[in-house]
């Protein structure tokens, strides 16, 4: 990894009218009318917003790659290009009901940080890559950061195309349909190596605005272990059937909700639960419910605290399933553990910051992004904004566009500081 070359370029500026421009352009495919952005990892949307950003990397004078999984590489040459390279990325698949600038961001501040050297003519030592992450959400296909996830070796590339979707669709079959089943191997035969990887994203809470403060330095990611339960009791008639005779599956089901909530609590500050899918069946106002299907995703700032929460989980599910009467199924689907990120590169997205002049703050990440994984492979730092009240994962996820571009240009010095100029 090249030594960091002294940040002497303080003075170019990324174009913060472009970058904005690039963003609500890109969130035209898959817009929604309360103006949030609904493109699911490898739908046809998915598709045209790749297209999109292939035709922008292409004008960029970039080069392109896909691997298997369907992870787009838009290469920069740099002067000694068989140097490690410098990396950026994140995604551009969105949640059903997302916004303009999860991951859209990060993906677009690192095209306006190639076509602002570009437009200054210049040339990097190393070369760089732009990277657009396969099925970083993990809403319709499950794991969540998949495309990074087999890019650092955390599930094979066989795992990752066997997965289905809801209605039964492949991630090989929906990868193939888009045209985005590429050529390259994945995990990489690349001799090169990455130097760096460095990824923009919006922070999606509060505590940057909270803190009137545009700049996070983010330290690390928490942990995750997402789940699917099965809770399965008897269908009977609502009407006929004695309270202390039911298999309602339902009730069980919010027992679980409501304990995995105090599981949190009992962990508080930094652990999180959510149950945000649920599959009721038969779904009928007369009818006790039989069987419920449900997510379960949680997350801790250690290890420690995130088996413990897996443990008191499950002896939950035990519980309630005993109490109701009904039988239980868990299944682990994800699990990572907390990642820290490399500390010579959070130095430097301080030290881009503070050349900025910026507000900056430490910050751990409570979402997961592909600098998790990809930290696993490569030196990796991520740089956060804030976004409006805190809120993403929302169609009225929001940013302003000077804490975009005040991100977009501590990313270009980062870069210019690891690639040397
Ligand atoms: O769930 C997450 O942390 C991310 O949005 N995939
Ligand atoms: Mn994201
Ligand atoms: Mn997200
Ligand atoms: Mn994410």
């Amino acid at each position: 990894m090249h030594s960091a070359a002294p940040d002497t370029h303080t003075d170019i500026h990324i174009d913060g009218t472009r970058l904005w421009q690039s963003l609500m352009d890109l969130a035209r495919i898959g817009a929604t009318e309360k103006g949030g952005v609904c493109r699911l990892a490898l739908t046809d949307l998915d598709r045209q917003g790749r297209d999109l950003f292939c035709a922008w990397a292409r004008d960029a004078g970039c080069e392109i790659r896909v691997d298997a999984i369907g992870n787009i590489f838009a290469r920069r040459a740099g002067r000694s290009d068989t140097l490690p390279v410098v990396m950026t990325g994140s995604h551009i698949d969105t949640q059903p009901t997302g916004g303009k600038f999860d991951g859209n961001y990060g993906v677009l501040a690192g095209l306006e940080v190639l076509r602002t050297l570009n437009d200054a003519g210049i040339q990097t030592e190393a070369p760089l890559e732009l990277v657009v992450w396969t099925n970083e959400e993990g809403s319709r296909f499950v794991p969540v950061m998949m495309g990074s996830g087999v890019y650092a070796g955390a599930f094979t590339l066989d795992h990752a195309l066997g997965q289905a979707d809801r209605e039964g669709v492949s991630v090989r079959e929906a990868l193939a349909s888009i045209g985005y089943a590429g050529a390259e191997p994945v995990p990489p035969a690349r001799a090169d190596g990455v130097a760096a990887y460095f990824e923009a994203h919006i922070e999606q809470g509060p505590v940057l605005e909270n803190a009137d403060t545009v700049i996070g330095v983010v330290t690390a990611a928490l942990g995750q272990r997402w789940y699917d339960v099965v809770l399965t009791g008897v269908e009977a008639h609502a009407g006929p059937t004695p309270m202390p005779l039911r298999h309602d599956a339902l009730l069980a089901a919010s027992d679980v909700v409501r304990a995995a909530n105090d599981i949190a609590l009992a962990h508080a500050p930094n652990a999180r639960a959510t149950v945000g899918w649920m599959d009721v069946f038969p779904n009928s106002r007369n009818v006790i419910p039989g069987r419920v299907r449900f997510t379960v995703d949680m997350r801790a700032a250690d290890d420690k605290t995130l088996s413990a929460m897996d443990t008191a989980l499950r002896a939950a599910v035990a519980a309630a399933a005993e109490r109701g009467g009904v039988s239980a199924q868990v299944e682990q689907v994800v699990y990572f553990p907390p990642q820290p990120f490399a500390q010579e590169l959070v130095q430097s997205v301080r030290q881009g910051a503070a050349a900025l002049g910026l507000s900056a703050m430490d910050v751990v990440s409570g979402a997961g992004h592909d600098a998790v994984y990809m930290a696993r492979v490569a030196p990796a730092a991520m740089i956060f904004v804030p976004c409006k009240d805190g809120i993403s994962h929302n169609e009225i996820e929001d940013a302003r566009p000077d804490h975009l571009e005040a991100g977009c240009n501590v990313l270009l010095h980062a870069m210019l500081a690891r690639a040397g100029v």
